[in-house]
């Protein structure tokens, strides 16, 4: 009976049946846990075949001044891994949560806190994520479901402090709930930017109360299924002047957390304002938001843009916005955001290969916005995708970083812009050629000399001495 409740959604008067007899049991703490079975996650190194040991992430390696886990900052997402039921458009959830009574309940909503962190524990990842509706159940009111919110959150205070896990980052769902169909701060309608308004409100000071490390801002529906209904340039201007009422918030309450946004081009809408991180920059830019925020970059997000995930982080790093990686992967055959945990290497490489170049995480982390599949539908699939996710990631930062120790690869960018270094480049780049200037010079020339070989198959190659 408990493992059925959290397949399908109960009626609300079955579900509270269960509540009341559940109100009879242990509390959870003090029960063997959610994963019984289950230690604590060690690193065996690549030679082990234990499904439940790490190959490559161990924890206090150092590679390149730092630990692993200071590289990295894993983090796990409350919303897939602890919400996620594995349903589809074509059928019901599959995930056993024998935790989980399925009710809509404050006091479920408390119990699922005391497993997320047993999970996270057991795995040992140094961060977690949340929206606010992950964490506790929508009341019939704002002010009821803020009571419920701060209900779940001494919990998951209390949890932080006994595990010393931290949350990354959290944001709030504003796409879910049928008020949002038109949007959130993008809205049509101006209440429902008001209820936007109040609900970020909220989760800031949540955030702020558990310490957050950052605050995200997804624009789950800010965008348009279609311009006939549409005033764009309105819409962009009530998101601009959103954002910077969070700013002043964040200003006002002494919120440290760094802001993100996150870029995605479509899915749920036709066109997501934040559609990939050049259309961020540029929007930031355009409304003075660009020193408030950086940007969360998602691998999966970057495919759906039409992007590689190193384009993403390249476009982000060089306007010295690369701020959190939302890790995941999409499907090559399948044209939506699957959000499935990465397992590539040449991924994880070239994530951290940029990672490493800007300069490493500072507040961000890697951030598993990753689900398993509706067919994984045990708890222990929870660890093997985590494992495996942690362990890609530890393979990539190593591989960066030795690629970085060898030089090649940084030598011949170097060399490849050396026309730049010296003589008429240097003299454009530091602004002190004119146009004029700059037409004697090649005048002069004649034509250009040479060009070299841009040698991508040989750097193909170079990088695979080192996968
Ligand atoms: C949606 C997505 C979100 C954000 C947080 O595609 O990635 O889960 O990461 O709202
Ligand atoms: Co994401």
């Amino acid at each position: 009976m408990r493992r059925l409740a959290s397949l399908v959604a109960l009626p609300v008067n079955l579900s509270n049946e269960m509540t009341k007899m559940k109100s009879n049991r242990v509390p959870r703490q003090k029960m063997a846990g959610a994963f019984p079975t289950i230690e604590c996650i060690p690193y065996e190194g690549p030679k082990s075949t234990n499904p439940l040991a790490f190959k490559h992430y161990n924890a206090g390696e150092i590679v390149e001044g730092r630990t692993m886990r200071e590289h990295l900052r894993f983090s796990v997402v409350y919303w897939h891994t602890f919400r996620g039921a594995g349903s589809d458009p074509f059928g019901a959830g599959t995930m056993l949560r024998p935790w989980d009574d399925g009710s809509n309940t404050v006091s479920n909503a408390q119990n699922r806190v005391r497993a997320a962190f047993e999970f996270i524990e057991k795995l040992g990842a140094p961060y977690y994520a949340w929206h606010d509706r992950d964490v506790a159940p929508e009341g019939k009111t704002l002010a009821e479901t803020n009571k419920n919110f701060d209900a779940v959150a001494k919990i998951l205070k209390e949890e932080q402090k006994r595990t010393g896990i931290k949350l990354l980052w959290g944001t709030a769902n504003l796409f879910s709930h049928p008020r949002f169909v038109h949007g959130a701060s993008t809205s049509s309608n101006a209440d429902v930017f008001a209820f936007a308004v109040a609900q970020v409100k909220k989760a800031l000071e949540v955030s702020h109360e558990l310490g957050g490390e950052g605050y995200t801002f997804w624009g789950g529906r800010e965008g348009y299924m279609t311009l006939l209904n549409t005033d764009m340039k309105r819409e962009r201007e009530h998101l601009a002047k959103f954002l910077h009422l969070a700013v002043a918030y964040k200003k006002q309450i002494g919120f440290q957390g760094q802001f993100y946004i996150e870029p995605k081009p479509k899915e749920p809408t036709k066109h997501q304002y934040d559609s990939d991180a050049a259309a961020c920059l540029n929007f930031l830019r355009e409304f003075d938001l660009l020193p408030h925020f950086k940007l969360n970059i998602e691998a999966n997000h970057a495919t759906l843009a039409g992007h590689t995930m190193q384009h993403e982080l390249e476009v982000a790093g060089s306007a010295g916005a690369l701020g959190s990686i939302d890790a995941n992967t999409g499907d090559e055959l399948l044209g939506w955001d699957t959000d499935q945990f990465p397992t590539n290497i040449y991924l994880a490489a070239y994530t951290m290969l940029s990672v490493l170049k800007y300069g490493g995480l500072q507040t961000g982390g890697v951030n598993f916005d990753a689900k398993v599949r509706r067919e994984s539908f045990e708890p222990v699939d929870l660890f093997y995708a985590h494992i495996g996710g942690m362990d890609a990631f530890a393979r990539g930062l190593k591989i960066a970083a030795a690629i970085r120790q060898d030089g090649r690869l940084a030598e011949f960018v170097k060399q490849r812009y050396a026309s730049w270094d010296s003589g008429i480049g240097a003299k454009i780049e530091s602004g002190k050629a004119s146009l004029k200037e700059i037409e004697a010079y090649i005048l002069k020339k004649g034509d250009v000399a040479k060009n070299v070989s841009g040698r991508q198959e040989f750097l193909e190659n170079l990088i695979n001495e080192f996968i």
